[in-house]
């Protein structure tokens, strides 16, 4: 089964109202959700790949040696992952669940219906009388609609074993701080006491190992920056010239996050018919495309508990480099 929440117009409207609030900002911002078109999220992939981009691999690393110690600690017989993408990371922990006897149900959470719909379907084929419940939403307005009980279940069975809700991927740390909180009350929203949620989140290291992995010797995270000027193009009929605009990749030391901006080379001005905008450039503008926060394990410990999730276990790789947090929903 598959819920979608969103309606056909929904991604047009919030591309429209993102860019023409962004770019009429001081300074021009745009939010990295619309990297991911086709290609960006092939750019994406690419990027998990490279040698300076340690964070999925630490994550697949830690994952694997301890997603046995998850399912215990967890005690879930739910996951439902948010941002679940193509579930192949999801893979390790619904295999450790099953291993425990306690997998029931799989709730896949993702703003794209086709990566969604073949995702769920291909877990749904691996993991015979897995429940698969997928939903198309945006995280950041949806959460209200996960369905962590079975809507089929008859009113007098048995109170249900608690579920798990995952965020892989550090993709949290594209929130700012100040919006963090907001996210996290909404996420413990959807959960009922004794649920926990697990966490991925990069952590604070060196400053030149953190540049690299967002600036890399073969210009493939520049590509992914600069894809968003493409989906512009095609989706709002602009006329950005990509030559025109260069990467950048800098560590913002005071709020502890890798801060991706596309640099204008010269001056010039950019059309976006479809909002019937013009948008002018001055030669060294920077416009500011992604946040992505790095955290120390303290930060993440006291933000969940401001959301009432309080940590139950966490772990890191060997170096240090990342963490996964178990938190369970306590009131
Ligand atoms: C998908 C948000 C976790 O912040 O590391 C990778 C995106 N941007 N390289 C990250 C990203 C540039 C990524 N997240």
């Amino acid at each position: 089964m598959i819920d979608n929440w969103l309606d056909a117009g929904w991604s047009d409207r919030e591309l429209r109202a993102d860019v023409s609030v962004g770019l009429s900002s001081s300074p021009k911002e745009l939010p990295p959700k619309w990297f991911y078109d086709d290609h960006g999220s092939e750019l994406f992939d690419e990027i998990t790949r490279l040698d300076e981009y340690y964070p999925t691999r630490r994550e697949r690393e830690i994952l694997e040696r301890e997603a046995g110690a998850i399912a215990a600690a967890a005690g879930a017989d739910c996951i439902a992952e948010l941002g679940s993408g193509t579930s192949t990371k999801t893979r390790i922990l619904l295999d450790a669940f099953a291993a425990a006897g306690r997998l029931r149900r799989y709730v896949p959470f993702d703003n794209s219906a086709a990566t969604l719909r073949t995702a769920a379907g291909e877990v749904a084929r691996a993991y015979p009388g897995l429940a698969v419940h997928g939903v198309v939403g945006d995280f950041e307005h949806h959460l209200g609609h996960l369905p962590l009980d079975d809507v089929a279940a008859p009113p007098d069975s048995p109170p249900r074993a608690p579920a798990m809700v995952v965020l892989l991927g550090g993709t949290i740390g594209n929130f700012s701080p100040a919006r963090r909180p907001a996210f996290l009350d909404a996420v413990a929203g959807a959960m009922r006491t004794g649920d926990t949620f697990l966490l991925g989140t990069d952590l604070v290291k060196d400053v030149d190992r953190l540049v690299a992995a967002y600036d890399d010797a073969a210009g493939v995270t520049a590509r992914f920056n600069l894809n968003v000027l493409s989906v512009l193009n095609r989706r709002l009929g602009a006329d950005f010239d990509l030559d025109a605009f260069a990467h950048e990749a800098v560590f913002d030391a005071d709020n502890e996050w890798i801060e991706m901006r596309l640099r204008s080379l010269r001056t010039q001005t950019a059309h976006i018919p479809a909002l019937e905008m013009t948008v002018d450039f001055a030669a060294g503008e920077r416009m500011r495309t992604e946040i992505s926060a790095k955290f120390r394990p303290e930060r993440v410990r006291s933000e969940l508990g401001a959301a009432g999730l309080v940590v139950q276990r966490m772990w890191t790789d060997a170096d240090g480099d990342y963490a996964l947090t178990l938190a369970r929903r306590v009131l």
